[in-house]
């Protein structure tokens, strides 16, 4: 990697501890991803994001900056990135994956809250995230209550802005989010100095279709008896489509996609036979959070879907844009495609999610499921309850997991997983 460090300094970056995380990053990522065997070719694109991942990435998006654009960070895929990108932004999911912003979280929020919002706020805090340091707003949401009081002190330290969202799929809750959709826009608009425009809207919804619908035809390989690629690639690879360009990654995921479907064609498969596939649903798992796949992968099983917000939630619908001729019709079908199709726990009550796990489980031809949570996540652990009861009726096995970003836990979760994994040969 080339030296980047002039750069950093100009974004106000601590430098010493930014180089502890960068020297700590490629053993870890050489450890979980290049021991591995029979790696599609195409993978190498994604490593090399890794490699450079706070280094060309971020000279890309200072460039966009140095042009006029703007740089907009969002922690949930509530954040619409189609209006971001139709006034000329560029949406970065604010990675909060790593155990080492979790300390700097913990100067300035409690201990017991998820690790995924004290990784976030940390990053901040500490000044070693260079995405956080390129933004010109956060956008954070309502969502659960960690984050929503999270905004209030990452306010204080970088420009935030907070989408109202509501809690219930009703049509009053349609109409709020609606509103807060509006309010969004009129926000990125200030932000921006551009005006969203019918035919930059069209565009944009089109290149964030074309990003969407290339991981679907990723994760179709998936469905495969011969599974061409890891679930640790493919989390890989569905992490790197939240902060890389958005045509280049469409451009090399499709390569990858190619090489998959040649893979099946084949007979070639990464995983001897009898190896159990699992579902995994849950909380996000953004980088470098590859712990329990890495686990799983390691315990005799092979992870088939996600079904989360870095896995299908992500991608699974559409824009419904037939018949819109005005900004505000396109907005309307922009916020039915995030209202009516990802199902959130925050939402109450929350079937849809249930019912995605069951058909999930059932096109990807799925063991069992595993419901992976993030410590302190009340909303998702408390529906573990009604899921798990879901797929008894359905006579699917389960198995629930609550882990942070630690590795302490490694040893447990290994022991509980390959139990598990031991069950579903019986
Ligand atoms: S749409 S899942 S990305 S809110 S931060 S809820 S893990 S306690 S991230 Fe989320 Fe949007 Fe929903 Fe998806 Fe729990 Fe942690 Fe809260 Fe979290």
């Amino acid at each position: 990697m080339a030296d980047y460090h002039k750069m950093w300094e100009g974004l106000g970056m601590d430098l010493a501890t930014h180089d502890q995380l960068c020297a700590a990053l490629p053993p870890a990522f050489e450890q979980v991803f290049l021991t591995q065997k029979d790696r599609p070719q195409g993978m190498d694109y994604f490593n090399m994001v890794i490699a450079e991942v706070h280094g060309l990435r971020i000279q890309e998006l200072l460039e966009h900056k140095a042009r006029g654009g703007k740089i907009i960070g969002s922690f949930c895929i509530y954040v619409p990135e189609e209006i971001v990108l139709a006034l000329g932004g560029i949406m970065v999911g604010l990675c909060a994956g790593s155990e080492f912003w979790v300390p700097a979280g913990e100067q300035v929020l409690p201990r017991s809250l998820c690790p995924l919002i004290k990784a976030g706020i940390g990053a901040k805090v500490s000044r070693t995230c260079p995405y956080f340091q390129s933004v010109d707003l956060v956008v954070g949401e309502n969502t659960c209550d960690g984050k929503k009081k999270a905004w209030e002190v990452l306010g204080d330290i970088a420009p935030t802005y907070v989408m109202d969202l509501p809690n219930t799929k009703s049509s009053a809750g349609f109409a709020l989010f609606r509103r807060s959709m509006a309010d969004l826009v009129a926000k990125l608009e200030e932000v921006t100095g551009n005006r969203l425009t019918f035919d930059g809207l069209l565009s944009a919804i089109e290149t964030v279709d074309r990003k969407r619908a290339v991981l679907q035809r990723l994760y179709e390989t998936r469905k495969a008896p011969k599974v061409p690629i890891s679930g640790l690639d493919m989390l890989l690879a569905s992490q790197v489509a939240f902060y890389d360009d958005a045509d280049r990654f469409v451009s090399q995921a499709t390569a990858l996609a190619e090489e998959c479907e040649e893979r099946i064609k084949t007979g070639k498969a990464i995983f001897p036979g009898g190896t159990k596939r699992l579902l995994v649903t849950g909380t996000p798992i953004v980088v470098p959070n590859w712990k329990v796949h890495k686990i799983i992968e390691t315990s005799g099983a092979v992870v088939v879907v996600e079904e989360n917000c870095t896995g299908t939630r992500y991608f699974e619908s559409r824009v419904d844009k037939s018949g819109a001729s005005t900004v505000e019709e396109l907005v309307d079908a922009i916020s039915h495609r995030y209202f009516d199709r990802i199902h959130c726990a925050c939402f109450t009550p929350n079937e849809g999610r249930a019912d995605d796990v069951v058909r999930l489980a059932s096109e990807y031809g799925a063991d069992g499921v595993v419901g992976l949570n993030l410590s302190f996540c009340t909303t998702y652990q408390v529906e573990n309850e009604k899921l798990r009861k879901r797929l008894q009726s359905e006579g699917i096995p389960f198995l629930a997991l609550e882990t942070d970003y630690a590795s302490g836990d490694e040893g447990q979760l290994r022991t509980r997983i390959e139990a598990f994994v031991e069950s579903l040969g019986r």
